[in-house]
């Protein structure tokens, strides 16, 4: 094996024909600045802590009983595996990365207790066995997630071989897999899984083995969808499961937004294996809608608590929103095979506003607690009802332990999505300080670069070439559409290409120490907040590059209540002192905002007073806004994201 491997790509490697090729595991380093930090952290606390939480949990636990090798009761959470083979891919990924010997030897220890569990017809679900009965195998195909625990074994079985060579965890899965491909399809048993995951998992295991069967069995389960399958089997409702259309006729996601945005990720993977031009057309209409009309300001998916689920178009309440951790995940899934199957710089600035807005804040900042729902706003007074509930504070795991691991291997496989190769070239997607490389050394085809950066807290971003292959070749950089006004200074021998759609490309012949340098501007901007989002009508949001900004009360002076302020357009706003109880958290200097707010005093005592009535506008206050990622890392309070905005004449 050798790092340059294209086989090697993970966690996504098309096999058919893409405008951009992920590159191979190895040619792709963060080696730090902001997402390094993070990465480091993730391994440290996150990963190693992962293990005693599984343990604490019973998770590992229920693979000895499944195994015979302890007596007892598994625990009641039916997708428990899943939890376990997500760590399994995050380790994968960080070994990969790190060659963390500790994690080499989790990975293994893991990986022999679940060959274990493994009955020997290759069926594997420790509680669905040993709470059910193996006579009850797949008779709740709606509810009992054997298919997407399945889907998450097989994509940690990738993920260990792709990146630490490790073939143990890939038998086991695909002998699962086998089982599954033999007991569905046409000519055997029909049905679709209540929780899509399975899709883009099977597909994946068509492009590491070349076995056509596993993507016939992804494309069965995703073309009976939208039939009644799932209604027909239990009786349910169908919207919730994203089975009341057909796949290929969706418009907007619906229902659980995690089950909705799986299955899209998995049906894009389809198209792209299919070389079905019409459907991948579809998927990129479906993901616009998503983004325009179903998504928070963050990029948060899922409006909902009931049904942790997609509401109508514009409905995104700001503090009952859900927007799960593992929805955003799901999101830049997704959006990676959509970039790379189209190219269009659009999905990569989707995931960046995905990762920093959506993903990151589900962390904190030492790695060791979490948020389940990301709201973008908490109360005063807010009463906790629920351990998901952000007003309580960061949860160290939770009993449905879904979003903690699928943190984690986003996190560690991070820098996949960074940049990936072209026709004859490097794209750079994301700005992290790292090393990133294509081409093939051996025959003197390589392009590598090294980039240095402190983005998101600032926009300058050097690009060194490292390697060059000797005929002409090309560099494209992201541009992002806030970043009108940008300047690229770039040696004379590399002619300038198509700067209108998102990137700029650099061509010609390059040659070691070329030094590309891009500013990007890091004006503070506010956004409004759409009419028909009536939450937020009437209100305006603050970005600083790709971050979200939100107000916490700790940070205001004595006096300023969050939940009684307002803003006048064109206001300015700057760079300010990190608050010292952040900055002492391991992410250092996080950029902070200062801006000049207005407080608002009710016009009446009345709580509903007649129209007319208006706020009356008080006195100025200075506050502070810190990245909405940041928020609930030291005592959780009152937060907000929107700001009510007040007319210019004020
Ligand atoms: O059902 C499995 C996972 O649990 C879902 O993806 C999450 O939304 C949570 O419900
Ligand atoms: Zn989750």
């Amino acid at each position: 094996m050798t790092d340059t491997d294209p086989h090697l790509a993970p966690p996504v490697r098309p096999a058919g024909p893409t405008a951009q090729r992920p590159l191979p595991a190895g040619a792709a380093t963060i080696t730090g600045g902001f997402w390094g930090e993070r990465l480091e952290t993730n391994r440290t606390h996150a990963l190693l802590g992962g293990y005693d939480r599984l343990e604490e949990a019973g998770m590992l636990r229920n693979l000895h009983i499944a195994a015979g090798t302890v007596d007892g009761e598994v625990t009641p959470l039916i997708f428990a595996d899943s939890d376990v083979y997500k760590w399994l891919e995050a380790v994968a990924y960080e070994i990969g990365r790190t060659g963390d010997e500790q994690l080499l030897a989790l990975q293994r220890r893991v990986t022999a207790w679940i060959a274990a569990a493994q009955s020997e017809d290759g069926y594997l679900n420790t509680v669905h066995d040993q709470r059910l009965g193996t006579d009850r195998r797949w008779s709740n195909l709606t509810d009992n997630h054997e298919l997407y625990c399945a889907g998450h074994l097989i994509q940690a079985a990738i993920a260990q071989h792709r990146c630490t060579g490790d073939t143990g965890l890939l038998e086991v899965a695909t002998r699962f897999a086998d089982l599954i491909a033999t007991t569905f399809g046409p000519e055997g048993r029909d049905g679709t899984p209540g929780h899509p995951e399975i899709e883009m998992a099977l597909v994946e295991l068509f492009r590491e083995t070349g076995e056509r069967r596993y993507l016939a069995t992804a494309e069965f389960f995703l073309d009976r969808r939208g039939h009644g399958v799932l209604h027909a089997e239990r009786g349910v409702n169908p919207t919730y499961y994203s089975d009341r259309v057909p796949v290929r006729e969706t418009t907007s996601v619906e229902g659980h937004a995690v089950r909705a945005v799986y299955l899209a990720a998995g049906a894009t993977d389809r198209a792209i294996e299919t070389e079905d031009a019409g459907h991948l057309a579809q998927q990129e209409a479906l993901f616009e809608d998503m983004m325009r009309t179903k998504a928070f300001v963050s990029g948060g998916l899922g409006s909902r608590w009931e049904g942790e689920s997609f509401g109508a178009p514009y409905e995104l309440p700001t503090d009952r929103g859900y927007a799960e951790t593992c929805a955003a995940i799901a999101a830049v899934q997704w959006a990676w095979r959509l970039l790379l199957a189209t190219g269009r710089p659009r999905y990569a600035e989707a995931i960046e506003h995905l990762l920093y807005n959506a993903v990151l804040p589900g962390v904190s900042l030492d790695g060791t607690a979490y948020f389940y729902v990301n709201p973008l706003q908490v109360r005063s007074g807010a009463v906790v009802g629920d351990p998901r509930d952000p007003a309580g504070g960061r949860q160290g795991w939770f009993d449905c332990a879904c979003c903690p691991p699928n943190v984690m291997r986003t996190l560690a496989s991070l820098a996949q999505y960074v940049a990936t190769a072209e026709e004859q070239g490097l794209s750079l997607h994301q700005y992290a300080q790292g090393s990133y490389r294509c081409g093939d050394p051996g025959s003197g085809g390589e392009l590598a670069v090294d980039v240095v950066t402190d983005y998101p807290a600032d926009g300058r971003i050097e690009v060194t070439v490292t390697a060059a292959p000797s005929a002409p070749a090309s560099l494209t950089l992201r541009v992002p559409s806030w970043a009108s006004g940008y300047v690229l200074d770039a040696p004379g021998h590399l002619e300038r290409a198509d700067d209108t759609a998102g990137a700029v490309q650099l061509r010609g012949t390059f040659a070691p120490g070329d030094r590309i340098v891009l500013e990007l501007p890091m004006t503070a901007r506010f956004v409004v907040g759409h009419p028909r989002n009536d939450a937020v009508a009437g209100s305006v949001a603050l970005f600083r590059g790709p971050l979200l900004f939100a107000l916490e009360q700790q940070d205001q002076a004595p006096g300023t209540d969050i939940e009684q302020l307002a803003v006048l357009p064109d206001q300015p706003v700057r760079l300010a002192p990190t608050p010292t109880t952040l900055s002492a958290l391991p992410s250092g200097a996080l950029p902070a905002l200062s801006l000049s707010a207005r407080h608002l005093h009710p016009g009446s005592a009345e709580p509903y007073p007649a129209w007319g009535t208006a706020p009356q506008v008080g006195e100025q206050a200075d506050v502070l806004a810190i990245p909405y990622f940041a928020w609930a890392n030291r005592a959780t309070g009152p937060m907000r994201v929107w700001i009510p905005a007040l007319p210019a004449t004020t």
